[in-house]
């Protein structure tokens, strides 16, 4: 799964981009070229589960983060740019609070207004794709009328009007029918999206971090459909990223920090994707795995191995919290806390699970 970091020029989109997937890039490095890596998502459930196994190996799920370049109606006209853009999963827009007289934006510090212009940018992208593919069907639908052809049409005609009022994609009642004829036109604003505000340094850090959501006015904003929105202090999280564990615990504990803007970031982008994590843990290897919101037990199974869900026959299953509880799976099998659950079985976000299989 992939993460797109767009926003305006100057904002702090390749510093993010630097400290979440650790990536040491060149100063010469061409700003119009993408930059793509890899993130670790932080997970303290995990963490406490490889305290309980003590395994020679822990092994984290991660997402991709695409660095791509200061977004704009000239730049989405690049085939380059705008390619690299289509295929991501989301979107995280990096917006400026952060003030600093040397480096120019576009004006006074306005997140709303930035939010608004690159929205519309994004729109305008998705319409003109839209017009060209209705001229073009225009013509089709009077050679030859075929039900799949009406379908899209009449979609593309309401997609079209609903841009026209002003609105993203990703506000746009859809069925899943719906959704699955719209996939192949990747289209920008359908993308679910993440408001990353880019706050300064202050000594009341913390709560900075925790009101500027409500600060800047994005509350509502980050309540619509498959949108959300987070701070984080670029500065002070590369001064993290350079750090020690021991010592980032203790900085942040002095800025009244529970834990990192990044971690929260990686993690919202994780909910954002419709992701969750189910573990496997053992001597061997405590590890979690990344599937989808809703996914069957059988499904899950094949994220490990495909082999385990062509021979899945039931998983043992037990919610994190309740395996550490037990303090073993002995314990846990005795006090019935772990269960047996068959194919069918929606596997929660935090359950730990055993594959029994017959291959
Ligand atoms: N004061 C301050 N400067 C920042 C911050 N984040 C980035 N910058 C600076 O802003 C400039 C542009 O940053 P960059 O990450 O390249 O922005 P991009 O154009 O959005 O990729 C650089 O000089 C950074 O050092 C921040 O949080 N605070
Ligand atoms: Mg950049």
């Amino acid at each position: 799964m992939k993460t797109g970091i767009i926003g305006l020029p100057q904002v702090g989109k390749t510093s993010l981009f630097q400290i979440l997937t650790k990536a040491h890039l060149s100063a010469q490095a061409n700003p119009r070229e993408a930059h793509i890596g890899v993130a670790k998502v932080p997970d303290d459930r995990l963490d406490r589960l490889a305290a309980l196994y003590n395994p020679k190996k822990l092994t984290h799920t991660s997402v991709e983060y695409v660095d791509v370049g200061a977004i704009g109606q000239d730049a989405l006209k690049e085939t380059a740019y705008i390619g690299h853009l289509r295929q991501v999963d989301a979107l995280a827009h990096v917006i400026r609070v952060f003030e600093d007289p040397a480096i120019p934006h576009v004006g006074e510090i306005d997140p709303l207004r930035d939010i608004k212009n690159v929205e519309f940018d994004l729109m305008v992208s998705d319409l003109g794709q839209i017009e060209k593919r209705l001229e073009r069907l225009e013509k089709d639908l009077k050679k030859m009328k075929t039900p799949d052809l009406e379908k899209e049409f009449e979609l593309l005609k309401r997609a079209n009007a609903h841009l026209g009022s002003e609105k993203p994609l990703r506000e746009m009642q859809m069925t899943p029918e719906d959704k699955k004829r719209l996939r192949g036109f990747m289209f920008l604003s359908e993308k679910p999206i993440l408001y990353v505000l880019n706050i300064g340094e202050s000594s009341e850090l913390g709560k900075q971090l925790e009101e500027a959501v409500g600060k800047y006015k994005l509350t509502d904003i980050a309540a619509r459909p498959n949108a959300g929105a987070t701070a984080i202090c670029g500065k002070v999280e590369a001064e993290l990223s350079e750090m020690s564990d021991a010592d980032a615990a203790e900085f942040l504990s002095s800025y009244e920090l529970k834990e990192s803007g990044l971690v929260r970031l990686i993690r919202t982008t994780y909910q954002l994707l419709g992701l969750i994590s189910f573990f496997t843990a053992g001597e061997d290897e405590c590890r979690a795995w990344q599937i989808p919101a809703h996914t069957r037990a059988q499904e899950a199974a094949g994220a490990i191995h495909s082999d385990l869900e062509k021979h899945f026959i039931r998983a043992e299953t037990i919610r994190w919290d309740q395996l550490l509880e037990a303090g073993s799976e002995a314990n846990a099998r005795a006090k019935g806390t772990l269960r047996l659950e068959g194919k069918d079985y929606i596997v929660q976000d935090g359950d730990v699970m055993h594959i029994r299989h017959s291959g």
